[in-house]
């Protein structure tokens, strides 16, 4: 299992507006993944087209727009063994209103659209996404004491 998968997550204006950035925050950090790039920020129009460019043409892709530029938030990158599903299961299902309670979705949002978190979906998606709002140098390659407490080398089988 490799150590060194990135994803891109971003606290959306709907939780960010609520006050529930920290929250939302301490549940990616306890689950053990590191924070390797965040930003605060408003995004662009133009950004966020391109965010979400795989969507252009559905019957929400203009609200999303809107949304996602009508307040700031907060861009990150991760990193962690199988973190882009793992953040996934975190999040829960898109929809808050179906996401399993005890998801960051199931348990603070209500809405399809305002469902306060984003994770990429692939590492094809990840790449293309920290690349929207992060440079490589911009990225802080760093080694945690704890690491392997959390993410230890697997036991060899005798
Ligand atoms: P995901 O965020 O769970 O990966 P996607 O299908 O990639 O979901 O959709 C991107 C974002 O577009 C969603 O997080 C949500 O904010 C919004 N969205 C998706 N489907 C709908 C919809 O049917 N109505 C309104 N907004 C939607
Ligand atoms: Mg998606």
């Amino acid at each position: 299992m490799s150590n060194f998968e990135r994803t891109f997550v971003m606290i959306k204006p709907d939780a960010v507006e609520r006050g529930l950035t920290g929250k939302i925050l301490s549940r990616i950090e306890r689950k053990g993944f590191k924070m390797v790039g965040m930003k605060f920020l408003l995004m662009t129009k133009s950004k966020a087209e391109e965010l979400y460019s795989p969507h252009k043409g559905k019957p929400f892709f203009v609200s999303l727009v809107e949304f996602i530029t009508s307040a700031p938030l907060v861009v990150m990158v991760l990193e962690g063994p199988d973190c882009i599903r793992q953040i996934r299961k975190l999040m829960g299902a898109t929809n808050c209103a179906e996401a399993e309670p005890g998801t960051i979705r199931g348990d603070f949002g209500v809405s399809i659209q305002n469902n306060l978190i984003h994770g990429s979906d692939s590492p094809e998606s990840a790449k293309r996404e920290m690349a929207v709002f992060f440079t490589e140098q911009e990225l802080v390659n760093h080694q945690r004491s704890l690491e392997k407490w959390i993410s230890p080398a697997p036991t060899p089988v005798h």
